[in-house]
C-alpha cells in the first residue's frame, strides 16, 4: 500500500518536472547595444526560472534566416534580417514551469505599443522593429530554436540550491 503511494508521488513528481520546460530567450542587438542584458536576465533569474545555456554571439544572415524561417514571406522579413544581423546577441535557454507561456506574458506584446507595463518589452522599448527581445512562442518551437543556437552540450542540466523554496513540490 505505501509502495503505491509512493510510487504514485514519484510519477506525480516526473509529471511536474517535465512541465518544468526550456523556452528560447535572445536579448536582440538593440537590447545588447542599449546596455539592457542585465536587466532581462535579471527579470529571469528573479521569477525563478533556471538558466540553463547562455552565450555572446554576432549571428550570420542564414542563421537568422532559419530563425525566422515561418516570416520569410512577411514585408518586413528583410529588415527584420539586417536588424538581426547588425550586431552581437544573447540567446539563453530558461528553463521552468511553463517557461514558453510565462516567458511571452514577461516579454510583453510583440508590439511594444501595445505591451503592458510591467513587461520587459512594455517598460523598456517603443517600436515593433526594435522590441529588444525575442522569446518562443511554444514548446515546439522552443526545442526547434534550442537546436538551432545551442550544441546539446552547451545546454547544461543542474540543480539549483533554492529549488525547494521556488517550487512546493
Ligand atoms: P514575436 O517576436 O513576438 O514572437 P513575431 O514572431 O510575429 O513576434 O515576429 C518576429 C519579430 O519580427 C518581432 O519580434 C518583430 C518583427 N516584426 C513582427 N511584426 C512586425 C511588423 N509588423 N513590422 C516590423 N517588424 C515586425
Ligand atoms: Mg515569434
Amino acid at each position: 500500500m505505501i509502495c503505491t503511494f509512493l510510487a504514485l508521488v514519484s510519477i506525480l513528481h516526473q509529471v511536474m518536472a517535465a512541465q518544468r520546460e526550456r523556452t528560447f530567450i535572445m536579448v536582440k542587438p538593440d537590447g545588447v547595444q542599449r546596455g539592457i542584458v542585465g536587466e532581462i536576465i535579471k527579470r529571469f533569474e528573479q521569477k525563478g526560472f533556471k538558466l540553463v545555456a547562455l552565450k555572446f554571439v554576432w549571428p550570420s544572415e542564414e542563421l537568422l534566416q532559419k530563425h525566422y524561417a515561418d516570416l520569410a514571406g512577411k514585408p518586413f522579413f528583410p529588415g527584420l534580417i539586417k536588424y538581426m544581423s547588425s550586431g552581437p546577441v544573447v540567446p539563453m535557454v530558461w528553463e521552468g514551469l511553463n517557461s514558453v507561456k510565462t516567458g511571452r506574458v514577461m516579454l510583453g506584446a510583440t508590439n511594444p505599443a501595445d505591451s503592458a507595463p510591467g513587461t520587459i518589452r512594455g517598460d523598456l522599448c517603443i517600436q515593433v522593429g526594435r522590441n529588444i527581445v525575442h522569446g518562443s512562442d511554444s514548446v515546439e518551437s522552443a526545442n526547434k530554436e534550442i537546436n538551432l543556437w545551442f550544441t546539446e552540450k552547451e545546454v547544461v542540466g543542474w540543480t539549483p540550491a533554492n529549488e525547494g523554496w521556488v517550487y512546493e513540490d
